[in-house]
């Protein structure tokens, strides 16, 4: 574990390499006890660097040798790196020589064993703990490996690019592979494969004629599971093509699953190495999100080939360069395979969804930073929310002022320009602009920017006023942004507000002219908001419209206008944007929330929501998965996010109850509902129209099972508990366990012995099998005593990444309240795991204390037990950097 050394790495202090690594020819010798790497670099000074000694980055490293041109030289180690000075100054060949203990490696950085076999995880840090090197993406090399291992364990070797050369040694009883790639990388993009696996390929031919290999290699008994995840591969490709005139640049392109896994995926060039959750799918055992998970990050680690490897960051607080803009090319993606409007739509406000859950509450909090951070501790902590969603969302605003064409026009130029580079956000954001001068980007580029600088969620506050003599409409649009930290001023941003004006008696779009131009510009229109106020006149209009704000969330900001209940009913029924529309159902069950929270409790589902509500279910066009979104209440921690002090407890009484309510109100539309969305029983297919039917059929189940239980009615539970056993597919199976959890229904607890019975064998759905009862709705502290329990299952493991979020992630974030206990006893549970996994894998387990960062927002007597546990945490003497970093923040 690095410990205590705590160094702050600053944006401002980037320095190009005082050396350049040409090429790297790596030998592995391959054993779980001991690996011997043997690493022969050609390396020649950066003439445009005053002479300096050179400094190899290595961690947890045994150096045997070092030859500078074959001879011995003096070198030194200190702080993590191999010195060495008075170097030729011509082009020179450095070897080194070291051992690891992959088998040791429980960090899952570097060199590490899973289930018997080696893989790698180098980025962002990881490859100085395989090799000494300049471990910095600025650093691009061309790669040669040779990878030697038992023939019998290990029987698959791979690395990146092609394989140039294959054979036998030590009789047979060993093999080697040999692999070049031609494209200099930087080494956070090495790998290696060494296990005993199985693959499903398929050979492809793109747009523009070349002949590739597409390969999924997986564990033997799982080639029943790879059909999704090779199907999701091939879309991409020619998605890419399609969309961006990007095509595949190698002849072979491997994904690798490995159960033990830090993050989703990694794209390694030409080896992607996958969490086992974004590859292994089949009907049986994945549910339509997980389909979906993988048609996505399948996508965006095969989109990072040119965003991020190709073009790569120039240091790593140029993060958001690839991964902002490959997060939105994978949304972008994910949309167009949708296909029809509306489920475009569902898509964007899935996407919404998860950037308000995670990146506003950043953004509000300890951890806030800039999409373009200033700073870090350890960099592993900054693969945040912030850099990936809200730099996609940043990306999204620029497509939005020049348009999507003008936008693939700015990325012909970004490639252009920067093939074969390591740059920076502003070479993206130049290019964009250039590529489109007469936009309102390149006018104000440099305000643009601050989205990359300013950190903080920027509120937007609208309000209208209507002239009825004058017939006009003039909309008062103004910003502002809280302070965060080390930010306590914010200059004004560029916000591109787009809108509609929506007829108050008839629903109707209604045509939209500024004063001052000759014609209506159609029915929607992008503003522009770049001062701190500024004033929109609209002319023409015979009554006073509802306006239509932000659609599609154009910003990723707060808006806050006056819209009344009466004319969120009117664009709940009319709204032609299916974002705003979805938005006004969810304000509607906010505001009630939010005036129970702070009033006396007592929330009460009125009848005007309530029909409008059934009027959604009902209605003839919109989609299922539209309907579910609709119909699903604010979840607890957006709730607490709109609150000055919050307590967890009172807000998930509350919202329970209106839930309730909800289940009751609507019970014969809801058992309409479960009957007319059943999907003809003509085997699973998980394209968006059938999920979605799913999707809304799992909704209505578990309301129809609220309902019954609360006036003690066994009729749906027990109809639950039947589909639960006949199930054909995840998706029903696990819909209708989570119907019984979910009502506390006393079938919840056979049922969940009976799929823990089935599915022992299969890790992926016993991670299931714990999360959801560690994110079960809490009564009575029976789900926190039931998690605690759940720590010493046998099927329990810290070591696991996924097994250990599906328990401790659940819990802490997915579960306010049964967390926030007014007896502490959630924070002593977080406490202590946080402890205990920050002695196995620090970047594990700075992710978990993060479930921390908003205690100050919490009522007493959460908020001063929150500290006690924080500081508990502080006080370790050895705790890893990751760990420190999240933990000083929080406290400061
Ligand atoms: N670049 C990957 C994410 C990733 C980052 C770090 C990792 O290990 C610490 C692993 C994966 C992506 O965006 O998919
Ligand atoms: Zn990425």
């Amino acid at each position: 574990m690095r410990e205590g050394t705590a160094a702050v790495t600053r944006r401002e202090d980037y320095a190009p390499p005082a050396y350049w690594i040409k090429t790297v020819d790596l030998t592995f010798d391959l054993d779980p006890a001991k690996t011997l790497v043997f690493n022969r670099m050609q390396i020649e000074r950066n003439e445009q660097v005053p002479v300096q000694a050179l400094r190899l980055d290595g961690e947890d490293l045994n150096l045997t040798r070092v030859l500078v041109n074959g001879e011995s030289v003096s070198f030194r180690v200190e702080n993590h790196q191999l010195v060495l000075e008075n170097l030729p100054a011509e082009p020179f060949t450095l070897e080194v020589r070291t051992t690891c203990a992959p088998e040791k490696n429980t960090q899952l950085s570097g060199l590490y064993t899973s289930s018997g076999g080696f893989f790698t995880q180098c980025e962002a840090q990881g490859f100085r703990r395989i090799t000494y090197f300049l471990d910095r993406p600025d650093v691009m090399a061309v790669y040669t490996v040779t990878l030697k291992a038992d023939k019998a364990r290990f029987p698959v070797l791979l690395s990146n690019g092609n394989l140039i050369e294959q054979g036998e040694l030590d009789g047979g009883h060993k093999h080697y592979a040999k692999w070049s790639d031609p494209f200099p990388k930087p080494s956070y993009l090495f790998a290696l494969v060494a296990a005993k696996l199985v693959c499903r390929e398929q050979k492809i031919r793109s747009r523009s004629g070349r002949d590739h290999l597409l390969q999924v290699y997986v564990r033997a008994g799982d080639l029943d599971k790879t059909e999704h995840a090779m199907r999701s591969l091939i879309a991409s490709v020619a998605w890419d093509e399609a969309r961006f005139g990007l095509s595949l640049d190698l002849d072979r392109f491997m994904i690798v699953a490995v159960s033990d896994f830090n993050m989703g995926a990694m794209e390694n060039k030409g080896l992607n190495i996958f969490n086992t959750k974004y590859v292994l799918a089949n009907p049986a055992t994945a549910t339509d999100t997980d389909f979906f998970g993988i048609e996505s990050v399948v996508g965006h680690e095969y989109f990072h080939n040119w965003t991020g490897n190709r073009v790569t960051c120039r240091d790593w607080f140029q993060l958001s360069l690839k991964e902002g803009l490959t997060v939105f090319r994978d949304q972008e993606f994910s949309q167009d395979l949708a296909g029809s409007p509306s489920a475009r739509a569902v898509k964007r406000i899935d996407d919404v969804r998860t950037l308000r859950q995670h990146q506003f509450p950043e953004d509000a909090g300890p951890m806030a930073h800039p999409v373009r951070p200033d700073s870090y501790m350890a960099i592993d902590n900054f693969y945040t929310a912030t850099v990936y969603d809200k730099g996609a969302e940043v990306v999204r605003m620029m497509q939005t002022l020049v348009g999507r064409e003008g936008f693939a026009r700015g990325m012909t130029l970004y490639f252009e320009r920067h093939d074969g580079q390591a740059v920076t956000c502003d070479d993206f954001a130049q290019a964009i602009a250039d590529a489109n001068p007469d936009s309102a980007l390149a006018r104000q580029l440099d305000q643009f920017k601050r989205w990359y600088s300013q950190a903080g969620t920027p509120r937007v506050h609208a309000r209208g006023y209507y002239n009825a003599e004058m017939r006009t409409y003039r909309l008062e649009l103004s910003q502002s942004c809280p302070p965060t930290p080390g930010q306590p001023d914010k200059a004004p941003f560029v916000i591109p507000v787009a809108l509609g004006l929506v007829g108050r008696d008839d629903g109707r779009a209604l045509p939209l002219q500024l004063v001052g131009e000759n014609a209506a510009a159609g029915t929607e229109r992008v503003l522009v908001l770049s001062e701190t106020t500024q004033h929109f006149e609209f002319v023409g209009l015979d009554a006073e419209p509802v306006p239509s704000l932000l659609r599609g969330f154009s910003a990723p900001v707060v808006l806050e206008d006056t819209l009344s209940d009466a004319e969120l009913l009117i664009l709940l029924a009319h709204d032609h944007d299916p974002f705003n529309r979805w938005e006004a159902g969810q304000r509607l069950a906010l505001n009630r929330l939010l005036a129970a929270v702070k009033g006396d409790g007592q929330v009460h589902l009125d009848a005007p929501v309530i029909d409008a509500l059934r009027a959604v279910l009902h209605h003839p066009t919109l989609d299922a998965a539209f309907k579910e979104l609709l119909l699903t209440l604010p979840g607890e921690s957006y709730i607490a996010e709109q609150l000055e002090e919050v307590d967890p407890q009172r807000i998930h009484a509350v919202r329970e109850s209106l839930r309730l309510q909800l289940a009751q109100a609507l019970h014969a539309d809801w058992e309409w509902a479960f009957d007319h969305y059943q999907v003809a029983n003509e085997g699973y297919s998980p394209d968006a129209a059938s999920a979605g039917r799913r999707g809304l059929v799992n909704l209505a189940l578990g309301n129809l099972c609220l309902a019954a239980v609360e006036r003690q009615s066994p009729l749906w539970p027990g109809k639950a508990y039947q589909r639960f056993k006949d199930a054909d597919n995840m998706t029903d199976r696990l819909g209708a366990l989570s119907a019984l959890v979910g009502a506390h229904s006393e079938l919840a607890e056979p049922a969940l012995e009976r799929f823990h019975a089935l599915f022992k064998d299969e890790a992926l759905v016993i991670d299931k099998w714990f999360a959801l009862q560690a994110s079960a709705p809490e009564k009575d502290g029976k789900v926190f005593a039931r998690a605690r329990q759940l720590l010493s299952h046998p099927d329990f493991s810290l070591r696991n990444p996924n097994r250990a979020r599906s328990l401790i992630t659940a819990l802490c974030f997915s579960n306010p309240a049964a967390f926030h206990r007014r007896d502490a006893a959630g924070y002593v549970f977080w406490a202590d795991r946080v402890l205990e996994l920050d002695a196995i894998n620090p970047q594990l387990a700075a992710r978990v204390a993060r479930a921390m960062d908003r205690w100050r927002q919490l009522a007493e007597p959460y908020r001063s037990a929150a500290r006690e546990a924080i500081a508990r945490v502080a006080a370790r003497a050895e705790l890893s950097d990751d760990v420190r970093e999240i933990v000083t923040r929080a406290l400061g």
